[in-house]
């Protein structure tokens, strides 16, 4: 035990120590027992027999050493991060980790022989493909991982084995890429959004890693492979001819403006994103940061815009924590806010985002209804974001105000508004397709976003389908289709846009979150009907409208075509409601049906020197008519609702979490379920 006596032999410090710690408990003098009781009392008789100095000092050493401790580890803490961070991002430079360069970009199999029916549009049909293991998906920079981790990794290699020996068999392309697959960042729950308020919003933190990787990571399949190559055969016909206009002309190798903004490709920022095609995305972005430019004299249609430009960016900014993209949105947020200035506030159709002026069509002072209720979701989410309120407080009154007007049937709505006197115009139309079909849609979604608060907005949607069931159901011959028709006036018409085939998905997500049993069952109907808008043509590409039979009449299908109505724009509401059938009923079928469409659409619209092409005739199979445009929409909208079709992963964009809007571009829900 220590003493006084070996304090006074030597220096008190290192006496301290030697004779404290060492003696009496090592060598077990005092009558050591295991009584707790004994030890504690011993030990503090030891204590008390110390003299003040010796305490403090004793103190004073152990307080130094708890410090160094937590020193060192925390440095050894960063030492190790940095070396782990550092690894990460030299694969994310070389875009390897080694073995995951693929010699030619994953794509299918050749196409098989071209049906000499189909002129020069390669068929493509999947040969069997080597099982595929996991890959995981995700940013790397939301992936980094500890080393015990390396089992992940492996995984990877392997998946990437499994790609390479896809991508001999193909003859498309040669260009060197890797398929890195990310995911787009899920909001967990204790990253909740909050609705606009005066302050500025802090952007969101990534989503935990560590909650991510408890999950098992779901397997890339064939199918969405094959859209992978699908969009890389587009992107690159948009990049060796269009890069940095607005749509592509695959066949004239050429493109066509409409705003001159880039149009195709920041629609097709977040398709990227969630396809992991990280190479394309950092080019794109790269173009964004350095060439997008908002100061343009050029007058750009508000709604086109906002679904296109606004929602893409904000989508993309939410995905990547990017702040390049919420500048952007902002930017061309504020450019859109002269259209508000109307003596209605119903916006003008048309704003000019360099001089700041607005206007409506030059044949009228109508805009359209859809038009004008369908730029809530991304006006509110930039409020929500910058904490500027001004954005939300204009689309809001926008709804308020057409909540309250007269000249609805049973909550359908006529197709125009007038800027000036605030009212609908063109009474007595009513259709769930082209000027109306996006008001259906936002009045659900809206609600949704906002946590399911807006009492008013959902009652307008609850009211609507109870108006579509009144007057516009019928049902066709010979199948007994249910389809959504119009009504003109009193009369019934068997009309049906292939826009009208949102409306499924629309359904079965209200039901999804609560609404009415028999809006699901209403969906299953409908998506069946949508099918056949496909299968029932020679191409199995759906016409842009087609009328249904009424009467049963020998040798007739349920499904007519005009000859004015035969063209198919690669428009994606189909394969939309599809991705929602699938994820809210797991019905294979669904998926089924989708491939077939990717299918068809590579038969008879793939262009191949790169792209793909709207149609004119989806009834001729042996000359379909290219009309030598690729839509924005077919990368922002068409592929990536496939890739989530064929997923298996309710994570990748959780439902509960996003909403899409009008052009699928996912928005957070500010309160997730
Ligand atoms: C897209 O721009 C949007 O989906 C819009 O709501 C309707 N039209 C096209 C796609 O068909």
């Amino acid at each position: 035990m220590y003493s006084g006596a070996a304090a006074a032999a030597g220096p008190p410090r290192r006496d301290f120590i030697s004779v404290t710690l060492g003696r009496e408990e090592a060598v077990g003098v005092g009558g050591y027992n295991n009584s707790k009781a004994w030890r504690r009392r011993s030990c503090w008789r030891k204590w008390k027999q110390l003299s003040r100095l010796q305490r403090s000092v004793i103190l004073f050493l152990f307080a130094f050493l708890a410090v160094c401790g937590v020193i060192s580890y925390t440095s050894m803490g960063e030492a190790w991060r940095s070396i782990t961070n550092k690894s990460l991002d030299d694969q994310r430079t070389e875009q390897v980790i080694p073995g995951l360069k693929l010699a030619n970009p994953a794509v299918l199999p050749a196409p098989q022989k071209a049906d000499a029916n189909h002129g020069d549009y390669p068929d493509l049909s999947l040969q069997k493909r080597p099982k595929l293991p996991h890959v995981r998906r995700g940013p790397s920079n939301l992936q980094i991982k500890a080393p015990w981790r390396d089992m992940r990794l492996k995984t990877q290699h392997d998946t990437v084995r499994a790609v390479e020996e896809l991508v001999k068999a193909d003859k498309v392309e040669k260009t060197e890429k890797s398929i890195i697959s990310w995911r787009g960042a899920v909001i967990e729950p204790d990253q909740s959004t909050e609705p606009p308020s005066s302050k500025t919003m802090e952007p969101e933190k990534p989503s935990s890693v560590e909650d991510e990787d408890q999950k098992e990571p779901v397997p890339i399949n064939e199918r969405q492979l094959a859209v992978i190559e699908a969009f890389r055969h587009a992107w690159k016909g948009y990049k060796d001819f269009a890069w940095g206009h607005d749509e592509l002309k695959p066949l004239s190798k050429s493109y066509s403006e409409w705003f001159g903004l880039g149009l195709t490709l920041i629609d097709a920022l977040d398709t990227m994103w969630i396809l992991g095609l990280k190479e394309e995305f950092e080019e794109a972005r790269k173009w964004v940061a350095n060439d997008l430019v908002f100061d343009k004299n050029v007058d750009v249609n508000l709604f086109e815009s906002t679904i296109r430009i606004l929602g893409g960016l904000l989508s993309t900014y939410h995905l990547s924590r990017d702040n390049l993209f919420l500048e952007k949105a902002k930017d061309i947020g504020n450019r859109l806010m002269p259209a508000f200035k109307t003596p209605s506030k119903i916006p003008y159709s048309d704003v000019n985002i360099g001089r700041g002026t607005a206007h409506p069509p030059r044949w009228t002072s109508d805009s359209t209804v859809a038009e004008v209720t369908s730029i809530q979701l991304e006006f509110r989410e930039l409020s929500r974001l910058t904490g500027d309120e001004k954005f939300q407080r204009a689309v809001d009154e926008v709804m308020k105000h057409v909540h309250t007007l007269s000249g609805k049937n049973d909550g359908l709505v006529p197709m125009f508004i007038n800027t000036n006197s605030g009212q609908f115009t063109h009474l007595g139309v009513y259709t769930l397709g082209a000027r109306a079909d996006s008001y259906y849609e936002y009045l659900l979604k809206q609600w949704i976003q906002g946590g399911k608060k807006e009492n008013e907005l959902l009652e307008d949607y609850m009211r609507a389908i109870e108006g579509v069931k009144k007057h516009l159901l019928q049902r066709s011959e010979p199948k007994k289709l249910t389809f959504v028709g119009e009504l003109a006036h009193g009369h019934f018409s068997a009309k049906m846009d292939h826009l009208v085939c949102f409306l499924p998905g629309t359904l079965a997500l209200g039901a999804h979150n609560g609404l009415a049993a028999d809006h699901m069952k209403l969906a299953e109907t409908l998506i069946e009907t949508c099918h056949q808008m496909y299968a029932q043509v020679e191409t199995g590409l759906s016409p842009e409208i087609v009328h249904f039979n009424l009467h049963a009449q020998k040798g007739h299908k349920d499904v007519e075509v005009k000859p004015a109505d035969r063209h198919n724009l690669l428009r994606p509401e189909t394969v939309e409601s599809l991705f929602y059938m699938y994820r809210f009923t797991g019905d294979k079928k669904y998926q089924d049906w989708g491939w077939e469409i990717l299918q068809n659409f590579n038969r008879y619209t793939r262009v191949p020197t790169g792209g793909y092409t709207s149609i004119n005739n989806v009834q001729n199979p042996s000359n379909p008519e290219p009309r030598d445009k690729m839509e924005s929409f077919f990368l922002g909208e068409t592929l990536k609702y496939m890739f989530l079709l064929f997923s298996d992963d309710i994570d990748l964009i959780n439902l509960d979490k996003y909403i899409f809007n009008t052009e699928a571009h996912p928005l957070p829900i500010w309160v997730p379920a």
